[in-house]
């Protein structure tokens, strides 16, 4: 059981080595160990397109992997996708027992991976380790069970709570291990989305630059489609791949513009002072998109805490006093401190001389 619980914890780091890098496939890690209880083969899921985890394990065990054991932290394909079924190559290697941390809840697999499994007779074993796996593939099991891609709120704030000064200068309020941080975040996420504003501001390259790992798609929220008006200067964001949300009511000239720059502009119903975010985030769930990075500005973080599209926040917290800056949530106010949303801490962390902390609903 110990023993189970030691590999399947490697198969588990794997996965949060490679997470970000294989949307919209979760990254799954593998470890196969030989008949003896050697380590034969370890590996996550390559990009899209290419092999599953197990079969990259799999292929580095070789022979060796013949009377031995898979430690895989989801449930084995056994359907046919962009890749042959992995519970085919799991048969063909010989392996004799396999340890599953979760089920794959997606509507072709289901629990058809582990039932083929023990058809075949192995020893097929579910649950080691689940809530770490169930963990590491939040993002896709989120998405998988409700169909709205996973949101992660993300801040930096002066001590007094402000994201600028009333100028609008931010560079920088963290310092540089928190920002790190934040882009390794922005590394485990499918997609970063910021407003119009923000964009204005600092025109963001939305890249993954402190930290390594893949670029997330970049997701703007323009509704008038300002950022193409005539004279505007061009954006890091506006990029090919970059989708921009707008209001029905913008002008052709505007579209055109936008089509322009090699960005996707995409159409949801207006609210008052913007565009719905709640149709936002469901339009990007129905792309096929994971999760979601929010960095704002405060227009945008207010917009998803009175819609209530958020499932996770981080907020790094620096030693500093910005006074009459801007606010984290311009525009929202509530009567009573009950009446504010409820939030739970999930962790604290401290980054050099900034605090980050880790909230969830509450
Ligand atoms: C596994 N191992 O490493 C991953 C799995 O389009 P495809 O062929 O790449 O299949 C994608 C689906 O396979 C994905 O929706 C999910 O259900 C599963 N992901 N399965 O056995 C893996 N990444
Ligand atoms: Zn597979």
């Amino acid at each position: 059981m110990a023993e189970d619980e030691r590999w399947m914890g490697e198969a588990a780091a794997l996965a949060w080595e490679g997470l970000g890098g294989t949307y919209p496939n979760p990254c799954v890690g593998a470890v196969v160990l030989d008949a003896t209880g050697e380590p034969a083969g370890r590996a996550h899921t390559a990009p899209t397109g290419g092999p599953h985890a197990e079969v990259r394990a799999l292929q580095v065990a070789g022979p060796r992997a013949r009377g031995g054991t898979l430690y895989v932290t989801l449930e084995p394909c056994a359907h046919q996708g962009r890749t042959p079924p992995c519970t085919d190559a799991i048969l063909a290697a010989g392996v004799s027992r396999v340890v599953v941390g979760i089920e794959d809840p997606a509507p072709h697999v289901a629990g058809a991976g582990l039932a083929r499994l023990r058809e075949a007779g192995l020893e097929v074993e579910l649950g080691t380790c689940a809530a770490e796996c169930h963990r590491v593939h939040e993002h896709y099991l989120h998405h998988v069970a409700t169909g709205r891609p996973f949101i992660t709120l993300k801040a930096a704030v002066s001590l007094d709570g402000r994201i600028a000064t009333h100028a609008g200068d931010s560079k920088w309020i963290t310092g540089e291990p928190a920002r790190a941080h934040a882009h390794r975040e922005r590394a485990r996420h499918q997609a970063i989305l910021v407003g119009a504003a923000t964009v204005r501001a600092d025109d963001p390259a939305l890249t993954v630059r402190l930290a390594q790992g893949s670029d997330p798609e970049p997701v703007i929220l323009d509704p008038g489609l300002s950022l193409v008006a005539p004279g505007e200067p061009s954006r890091a964001a506006l990029r090919p791949g970059a989708r921009v949300f707008h209001r029905p009511d913008v002008a052709p000239a505007a579209r055109e513009a936008l089509a322009r720059t090699g960005a996707e502009a995409v159409e949801v119903p207006a609210a008052p002072g913007g565009i719905d975010v709640a149709a936002v985030f469901a339009t990007l769930g129905r792309q096929d998109v994971r999760s979601v990075l929010v960095e704002g500005g405060g227009r945008v973080w207010a917009a998803c805490v009175a819609a209530r599209c958020y499932d996770r926040l981080l907020v790094y917290t620096a030693p500093r006093l910005l006074g009459e800056g801007r606010a984290l949530l311009p525009g929202l106010t509530w009567p009573t401190v009950a009446a504010a949303p409820a939030l739970r801490v999930e962790s604290r962390e401290v980054l050099g001389d900034d605090v980050l902390t880790v909230l969830r609903p509450g």
